[in-house]
């Protein structure tokens, strides 16, 4: 199913060179594709990229220090030391014809500097949210559709953390009801490739009805 639209992500990734559909034999090249694990402080983007990676994932977590605090808003999420301060690179790929490139941008509102640039080019993206910190999530919401660019929502159910139902959660975050929310687990290697697989789902239904904006 995924293969059968790899044509059009091919078309409408940055690797596509028009002059290049000449027949003969070429090297056959993978689609790339790069998609964006985006959401507010402490979601669980270092951790989905991390679990989904088929290479080490590169990482940029530095400690989160005393002198952060009053800066960094670190409720609800006190255990955790540290903090992505650029970005998370992964690598997955779906199939020959297939590779997804993942960028997990940093959380804290210190570093939305760096997002327009982690963009540029994604075909899509993953807004992870945690219910115990909804309004964590709403910047990536609003960033994503002021730039018209394709995303899913992950609720990323993180333990003792309040249970809701996707519609309740669809409300809270004011999402359009044809863009997918879901539940996943961020740890989980199965569950974040569903998350991506629906992501890849949604852009194609989207490719087949407008042009797919980079
Ligand atoms: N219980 C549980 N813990 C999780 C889950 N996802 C992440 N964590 C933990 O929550 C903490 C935060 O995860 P990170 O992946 O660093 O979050 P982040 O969104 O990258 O954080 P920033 O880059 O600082 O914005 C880590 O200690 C993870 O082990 C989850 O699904 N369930
Ligand atoms: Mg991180």
């Amino acid at each position: 199913m995924i293969s059968t639209y790899c044509e059009r992500f091919w078309m409408a990734s940055e690797n596509y060179d028009p002059s290049r559909q000449n027949p003969g034999p070429a090297p056959h090249l993978a689609a790339s594709v790069k998609i964006l694990i985006a959401g507010g402080f402490g979601v669980g983007k270092t951790t989905m990229v991390s679990a989904i990676s088929e290479i080490a994932p590169l990482r940029t977590e530095e400690l989160i220090t005393e002198v952060s605090s009053g800066v960094d808003d670190l409720s609800g999420v006190e255990q955790k030391h540290t903090t992505t301060v650029a970005l998370d690179f992964g690598r997955i790929t779906i199939d020959r014809d297939l590779v997804l490139y993942l960028f997990g941008t940093p959380g804290q509102d210190r570093f939305w500097f760096l997002w327009d640039e982690l963009a540029r080019g994604a075909l899509g993206a993953v807004v992870l949210a945690d219910t115990r910190r909804l309004s964590n999530s709403f910047a990536a919401v609003d960033f994503f559709e002021r730039r018209g660019l394709p995303f899913i929502v992950g609720v990323n159910c993180f333990d003792g953390a309040p249970r809701y139902t996707i519609d309740e959660v669809r409300d809270a975050l004011d999402i359009d009801p044809r863009t997918p929310v879901l539940l996943c687990d961020a740890r989980n290697r199965e569950s974040t490739k569903n998350v991506l697989l629906v992501l890849l789902q949604h852009l194609i239904e989207l490719a087949g009805r407008e042009p797919v904006s980079t």
